[in-house]
């Protein structure tokens, strides 16, 4: 079954709007022809996603946000809802992001209620899982990741799992230089995917992109794309400079 490599920037907490459209345009301008079986998107912060949805006109590359409330609106001081993220031109958004689910407290109904929101407003939500260092020291990675995922995709249609997209994002290897080795990756998104069969039905399960995340960098892009559960790739800190982010690129495709 053929599905489209997915490459995703998450910037997080960085670049004021104009950056976040400079560093797009920057991108744009390095990547004239995207190949046809390929999909980019950047995720900026709130603030800059007008500016970059701006660079991002008329151009393949696509727009994601980094966070949305489960409700459309209301008395929800400092949300920003699905509605909100569509008009601005969002067709993903990251849900479920592990430096949500400790900062601020995020479980996985929330999560569930967040993925429902983005999916009534067709936009594709990321669903991003992964176990920490202790669960995996305590062999308990795959009970971890199978709570995640069945309880995020909670009530679910398979017409909706079509929007669906999942990201295995292992905490030890966010930000910390340490990537999961292929055999750990495979062997991960092999169990994702079988989760997600259980879930919904095997021919979907063969459709959803499953994503890697965690201190992917040019040099090891390549290596895991090659996976054949692998189907792109979550980048943070790699994809703040556009030029080590267009080599990712390069070097993934
Ligand atoms: C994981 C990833 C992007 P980084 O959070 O979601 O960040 O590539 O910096 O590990």
């Amino acid at each position: 079954m053929d599905r489209r490599t997915f490459i995703v920037a998450n910037w997080k907490m960085h670049k004021t709007p104009e950056e976040a459209a400079q560093t797009a345009e920057s991108i744009i301008t390095s990547l004239s022809s995207l190949p046809a079986t390929a999909d980019i998107a950047l995720a900026p912060s709130f603030p800059a996603l007008l500016t970059v949805a701006e660079k991002l006109k008329d151009t393949p590359f696509l727009l994601a946000a980094q966070n949305v409330h489960t409700e459309p609106q209301g008395a929800f001081t400092g949300e920003i809802s699905a509605p909100m993220l569509k008009a601005c031109g969002c067709q993903f958004v990251i849900v479920g992001h592990s430096e949500r689910r400790q900062y601020s407290s995020e479980t996985d109904s929330l999560i569930q209620k967040k993925i429902r929101a983005s999916i009534l407003n067709k936009i594709g939500p990321i669903l991003c899982v992964g176990e920490s260092d202790a669960q995996r020291n305590e062999g308990r990675t795959f009970k971890v990741l199978d709570k995640q995922v069945r309880e995020a995709v909670k009530g679910l249609s398979v017409t909706d799992a079509e929007f669906l997209i999942l990201a295995y994002e292992p905490i030890w290897a966010i930000g910390t230089g340490k990537t999961a080795s292929v055999d750990q990756v495979q062997e991960v998104h092999a169990f994702l995917r079988e989760t997600l069969a259980d879930c919904f039905e095997k021919d979907l399960a063969k459709r959803i992109r499953i994503l890697y995340g965690g201190s992917v960098k040019p040099s090891n892009i390549k290596e895991l794309i090659a996976l054949s559960d692998v189907d792109g790739a979550l980048v943070g800190g790699a994809s703040l400079d556009p030029e080590t982010f267009v080599s990712l690129i390069r070097n993934g495709l």
